[in-house]
């Protein structure tokens, strides 16, 4: 087989001083961090749609760059050409999972039968690919967004026919992403809201959603699905309102309908942003919820109301997400590079400057996390701020061994209280700086 990016090396670690451009800085995947090397840390994954699929294609122009791989588009030859270039870039960076969507490895035919025949073929090819290298799916999902029927959502839409459309892809996707050794299995409701609320029952649409997810559980289950299925949060875009909107609304979704023992979230940072959120609000919403599953690891732009899907480069950003994610214990996902290069970046060395970048941003991430935490200033600060809690009054309403009534007895006899301790927000920041420059 010929080598789809013949200019490009393994990439080495060439260390914070070289000025390789095809080289990673930070992320040194045999380095032991907190007492395990970095590569198990971070379980990077490509995103098959973006990597090898996006070309820069916007609402204002088409394709910047290249994604033939030497094959004509929309053929089964450009799918396998599509297999082998990405085995390629993932072996020459390191990564060991992939993520993807039904139709982001096969062109969608009219007839659903023959868009399974292809799915199976290309699973084979796959599959044999997968031999002898240590890469493996971290989740499988089906594009229930892209095609028209799926205009008014999948789980939601106002057609029992679309409906089961909708039921057959979660199945064959669920096939596809065993057959791949998948770790996650994931719903992104993009179009699963509404545009007016004036043609829509919002609880009959979110009701026929759970009702997806759970014969989605339930046939996941009966073929030995042992891993974890998520829903990953998005406000709005494609619709205007979605209904999974962050991870609060989705935990309380899940937990309405009976689905949080087989659900966990898959948390984009981008997402997050768009939802009003920090990216480290809604992986601690998850993670305190017990279902910080898998995340989506890309950036939006500060300056624009879309998702961007940028690759990630805030270090803070990525720093706060690994102390999430150390606090967590980890993963049972990955960090999925659901990011794409802008539109002028349109190489083949863009892209892998693009992953480089990525994947020395969580590094970097990941060394700053754990330095915050073996340093223990800040931990220790917020355990003290508590402190009132641990005895006297305090102890009584943590324990539950108190009223209203004697709560407020103790408030006349105090008269007013003094004031709650200092937030010290400054004082923590510059320990963060004094940890990351110091
Ligand atoms: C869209 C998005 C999706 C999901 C998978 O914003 O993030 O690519 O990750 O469907
Ligand atoms: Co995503």
């Amino acid at each position: 087989m010929s080598e789809y990016f013949e200019n490009i090396p393994v990439i080495p670690f060439g260390g914070a001083d070289s000025k390789d451009p095809l080289a990673f800085k930070f992320y040194d995947p045999d380095r032991i961090v907190m007492g395990k090397p970095m590569r198990e840390h971070l379980p990077f994954a490509m995103a098959w749609w973006h990597n090898l699929g996006a070309a820069g294609t916007d609402m204002f122009g088409r394709d910047t760059a290249d994604k033939s791989f030497g094959a004509e588009k929309g053929t089964m030859e450009h799918a396998k050409a599509k297999v082998d270039a990405g085995f390629e870039f993932m072996k020459k960076l390191g990564i060991r999972y992939f993520c993807f969507h039904d139709v982001d490895l096969v062109p969608e035919a009219d007839d659903i039968k023959e868009t399974n025949r292809r799915l199976d073929e290309i699973s084979d090819y796959i599959l044999e690919k997968m031999k002898g290298t240590d890469i493996r799916c971290l989740w499988g999902t089906a594009n229930m967004f892209s095609n028209p029927r799926f205009m008014n959502g999948a789980g939601s839409t106002n057609s029992a026919d679309v409906f089961c459309f909708a039921a057959a892809q979660v199945k064959k996707a669920l096939d596809l992403t065993i057959k791949l050794g998948g770790r996650g299995y994931v719903f992104w409701g993009g179009r699963e809201g509404y545009e007016t609320l004036l043609n829509t029952d919002v609880k009959f649409e979110q009701e026929n959603i759970a009702r997806l997810m759970h014969l989605a559980v339930d046939y996941g289950r009966s073929i030995g699905f042992t891993g974890d299925f998520y829903i990953e949060p998005k406000p709005k875009e494609p619709m205007k309102h979605q209904y999974d909107f962050d991870a609060a609304t989705a935990i309380g979704f899940l937990r309405q309908y009976g689905l949080d023992k087989d659900f966990k979230m898959n948390i984009e940072a981008n997402h997050a942003t768009l939802a009003g959120h920090t990216f480290q609000h809604d992986l601690r919403i998850s993670a305190i919820n017990g279902m910080l599953g898998s995340i989506d690891a890309n950036q939006g732009d500060m300056l624009l109301g879309w998702d961007t899907d940028e690759f990630p480069f805030n270090v803070y950003d990525a720093t706060m997400c690994m102390y999430e994610v150390l606090k967590n214990g980890g993963l049972t996902g990955g960090f999925n590079f659901d990011s794409k290069n802008r539109r002028p970046s349109y190489t083949q060395e863009d892209m892998f400057y693009a992953y480089i970048l990525g994947m020395d941003t969580f590094a970097l991430g990941l060394l700053k996390a754990a330095a915050l935490i073996e340093d223990g200033r800040l931990d220790k600060f917020v355990e003290e701020r508590y402190a009132s809690y641990r005895s006297g009054i305090g102890a009584k309403i943590r324990s539950g061994e108190t009223t209203l009534a004697e709560l407020a007895a103790y408030a006349d006899e105090l008269g007013a209280p003094a004031l709650p301790g200092s937030g010290r927000q400054e004082y923590l920041e510059s320990i963060v700086n004094s940890i990351f420059f110091g």
